[in-house]
């Protein structure tokens, strides 16, 4: 009986999830993130060098969720530096920008380099991709249509979300919804306790 109170008064330990985002460098990665993180927009380009890495959280009913992420540079410069963070990983923000085909056009690419760093055991079954067609504010300089970027997503299973860091615009639903909900629906145990891999 004691032993039971003792441990219902214990706090519940936070979930920690780890997220990456992937795509072309000027995509909009770092805003994606700033915009949900910090209520911001930052108009000027500032490059990633490297990887960024932030914690964020999140409270989903009664549980905290410590969300990990790390924002990964675009530019191919950086590949030996990216490579050591796709272990691991529970949700990606693949990310393309919908005035550039060929972001869109890499996405693939990108695909390709996750699996080719986790290697043949490594497995993105498990794994929550978000794709983000960024930048839907910019208008008449469109150039993915909305049904080309969800067809594409849909067809390899993946969550497809408009967004626009500059707006705000499915940022904030792509994250909680897309992102965090959808990691809580594949870990093992839930959000009823279990542990995340990463953990
Ligand atoms: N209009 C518009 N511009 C955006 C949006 N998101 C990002 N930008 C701009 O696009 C440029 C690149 O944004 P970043 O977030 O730095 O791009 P990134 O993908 O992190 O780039 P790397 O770190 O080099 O891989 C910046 O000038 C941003 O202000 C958006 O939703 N709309
Ligand atoms: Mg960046």
């Amino acid at each position: 009986m004691e032993a039971n109170a003792a441990k219902r008064k214990e706090p519940r330990k936070a979930l920690r999830v780890k997220v990456i985002s992937m795509g072309n460098a000027e995509v909009g990665k770092s805003c994606i993130i700033k915009r949900y993180c910090e209520k911001r927009f930052v108009p000027k380009y500032l490059a990633t060098i490297g990887i960024d890495y932030g914690v964020t959280k999140v409270q989903i009913r009664d549980r905290e969720i410590k969300v990990n992420i790390f924002d990964m540079a675009g530019h191919p410069f950086f590949y030996e530096v990216r490579n050591e963070f796709y272990k691991d990983t529970q949700g990606v923000l693949l990310v393309y920008d919908v005035g550039s085909k060929e972001s869109f056009e890499a996405l693939d690419s990108w695909l390709a380099e996750m699996r080719r760093e986790l290697g043949p055991h490594g497995s993105l079954d498990s794994v929550v991709f978000a794709v983000c067609a960024n930048k839907v504010d910019a208008g008449k300089l469109r150039v993915v249509d909305e049904s080309e970027g969800r067809l594409w997503a849909e067809s390899r299973g993946f969550l497809y979300w408009e967004t626009s860091a500059q707006s705000g615009e499915g940022i904030q639903e792509m994250f909680q919804v897309g992102i965090v909900l959808g990691i809580l629906g594949v870990i093992p145990g839930g959000n009823s306790g279990g542990c995340s891999r990463w953990e």
